[in-house]
C-alpha cells in the first residue's frame, strides 16, 4: 500500500487537491483518511465549552487512533472510522467501515506534525497558498457553509489559527517531499503528483 500524507494550512485547498488526484487516479483504489474525523471527542464538555477549544493544536487530534487506523489498513485490516461533526464539535457516535485499498491519502492541517505518523508515509505533500488567500477562503467557507459570522472568523483567525499555523503547520512544510502551489491553476503539479503515485504503484504491485 502506498501511503501519502497531504498537509497545508487552513484554506490552502487540501480537499481540492485530493479531489483532483482522485479524478485522475482510479478512485476505486484510493482511501482518504481525513484528520477531520480524528478530533478528540470532548463529550464531557458543554457545547459552548467545546466552541472555545483550540482545534488547531496537535493536541486536539487523536493521533493514537489515527496511527492505529493507518497501521491497520497497511496490514490489510478494515477499520471502524468515527464520524465527527463540526456542528456539535464532537463525534456523532456513528462509524463507517473502511476497507483497505491500494492507496491511502491522509489529509489535514496537522498530518505532517506527528513523528510516528511521518514514518508511515511513502510520500509527503504540503499544499501552499499565501496566508491572505487562505484567510479569504476561510472567511467564505465559515460564513457560507458553517454558519459563523465575520467577527467570529476574524477573531479566531487572529487568536488561534494564525499562531498555531506559525508554530506547527508552517514548520511541518520542512517534512514535505513535494510542495504543491495552490493559488491559481496547478494542473502541472497535480500531473506530477499523479504520475509519481502511478509509478510507485507500478513498482510496488
Ligand atoms: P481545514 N474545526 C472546527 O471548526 N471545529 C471542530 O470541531 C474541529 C475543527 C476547524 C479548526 C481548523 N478550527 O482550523 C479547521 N477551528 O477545522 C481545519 N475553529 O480544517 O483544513 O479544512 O481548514
Ligand atoms: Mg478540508
Amino acid at each position: 500500500m502506498l501511503v501519502i500524507g497531504i498537509a497545508g494550512g487552513t484554506g490552502s485547498g487540501k480537499t481540492t487537491v485530493v479531489n483532483k488526484i482522485l479524478q485522475q487516479l482510479n478512485a476505486e483504489g484510493v482511501n482518504v483518511l481525513s484528520q477531520d474525523n480524528y478530533y478528540h471527542d470532548n463529550q464531557n464538555l458543554t457545547l459552548s465549552e467545546r466552541e472555545m477549544l483550540n482545534y488547531d493544536h496537535p493536541k486536539s487530534i487523536d493521533f493514537e487512533l489515527m496511527l492505529n487506523h493507518v497501521r491497520a489498513l497497511k496490514n490489510n485490516q478494515a477499520i471502524e472510522q468515527p464520524i465527527y461533526s463540526f456542528v456539535t464539535h464532537s463525534r456523532s457516535g456513528d462509524y463507517v467501515t473502511v476497507e483497505p485499498k491500494n492507496v491511502l491519502i491522509v489529509e489535514g492541517i496537522l498530518v505532517l506534525t506527528n513523528p510516528e505518523l511521518l514514518k508511515e508515509y511513502n510520500l509527503k505533500v504540503f499544499v501552499h497558498a499565501d496566508s491572505d488567500e487562505r484567510l479569504i477562503r476561510r472567511i467564505r467557507r465559515d460564513t457560507q457553509e458553517r454558519g459563523r459570522d465575520l467577527q467570529e472568523v476574524l477573531h479566531r483567525y487572529q487568536t488561534t489559527l494564525k499562531p498555531m499555523h506559525q508554530e506547527f503547520i508552517e514548520p511541518s512544510k520542512n517534512e514535505a517531499d513535494l510542495i504543491v502551489p495552490n493559488m491559481k491553476k496547478n494542473s502541472v503539479a497535480i500531473d506530477f503528483l499523479t504520475t509519481v503515485i502511478n509509478n510507485s504503484l507500478k513498482k510496488t504491485h
